[in-house]
């Protein structure tokens, strides 16, 4: 072990009140705290089989302009995650973001927690519930698209159910896919027309959020996309890929383009 990694020793009296000691005890406190602070986020998700959940949580980090470490190695992650290795705080499945000793699962909540701490999140009590519940809707989007191409079964490879799960697609195309992008059309149009963002005058974690699920949308289903008659969803979509960071990262080579086999 080097110098600097051994451990500090503070030297001092026991018993007698904080004294002289408590100056010294202050400033390793306070430089842990920082640390912390100043630790990498990271992201663990999987590599190599599209966007999946792990972009839900890429765009708020890339929108926020926060450097994150992508700990995307397939093997490390199975042994984590499928085999139960993980440590700290349990977390089912990726992605989980980590910082420090704090460590988040569950997309919809890792993007709460992170648009909250980033500034990308509603003003008034009122929107912040909105966005809540907004936020679970997107979510049941992509659950609801990714089981249409699981339906024989939701824990096996697409890849084995192509056949069998045809009609589970066809019915999400037919009655899912345009009921729920109606209810997107109607909740954007709510807040001033629709012509801004989903609340108040600024972006947020939700925006991001759906923004995701239509680029999964349009990538998945090309044709129910460009037959869809959703104008300010179309427009919205068309606004926010043309933001600056979040363009540059959707041309970028990291950004790996939809599997087509599941909206991931
Ligand atoms: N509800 C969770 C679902 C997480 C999930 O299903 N993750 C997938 C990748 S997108 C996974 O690796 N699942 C492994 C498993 O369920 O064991 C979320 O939104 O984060």
């Amino acid at each position: 072990m080097s110098q600097d990694e051994a451990d500090w020793e503070l030297y001092y009296w026991k018993g007698i009140g904080p004294g002289r000691g408590e100056f010294v005890r202050l400033v390793f406190i306070e430089a842990i705290r920082m640390s912390q602070d100043e630790a990498d986020w990271e992201l663990f998700y999987w590599k190599g089989y599209g966007p999946g959940r792990g972009e839900f949580v890429r765009l708020v980090f890339i929108e926020a302009g926060v450097p994150f470490k992508q700990m995307n190695d397939n093997e490390k992650n199975r042994e984590l995650f499928k085999n139960k290795k993980l440590t700290g705080y349990p977390c089912f499945a990726v992605p989980m973001i980590k910082k420090g000793d704090f460590q988040l699962c569950q997309t919809p909540v890792i993007c709460k927690y992170l648009g909250k701490k980033f500034g990308l999140y509603p003003e008034t009590e009122e929107d912040i519930w909105h966005a809540e519940q907004v936020n679970a809707t997107v979510h049941d989007y992509i659950a609801e698209g990714r089981l249409a191409f699981h339906g024989i079964d939701h824990t096996a490879s697409y890849f084995g159910q192509e056949e069998g799960t045809k009609p589970y697609i066809e019915r999400f195309i037919k009655t899912r896919l345009p009921s729920m992008m109606e209810t997107f059309e109607v909740t954007l149009k709510a807040n001033g027309g629709g012509n801004g963002f989903l609340f108040g005058s600024k972006l947020t974690y939700v925006d991001l959020g759906l923004l995701h699920i239509l680029r999964a949308t349009e990538a998945q289903f090309p044709e129910a996309w460009a037959a869809l008659d959703k104008p300010l969803l179309k427009a919205f979509k068309n606004r926010l890929e043309a933001r600056p960071k979040l363009a540059a990262w959707f041309k970028s080579e990291e950004c790996e383009p939809f599997s087509g086999n599941s909206m991931m």
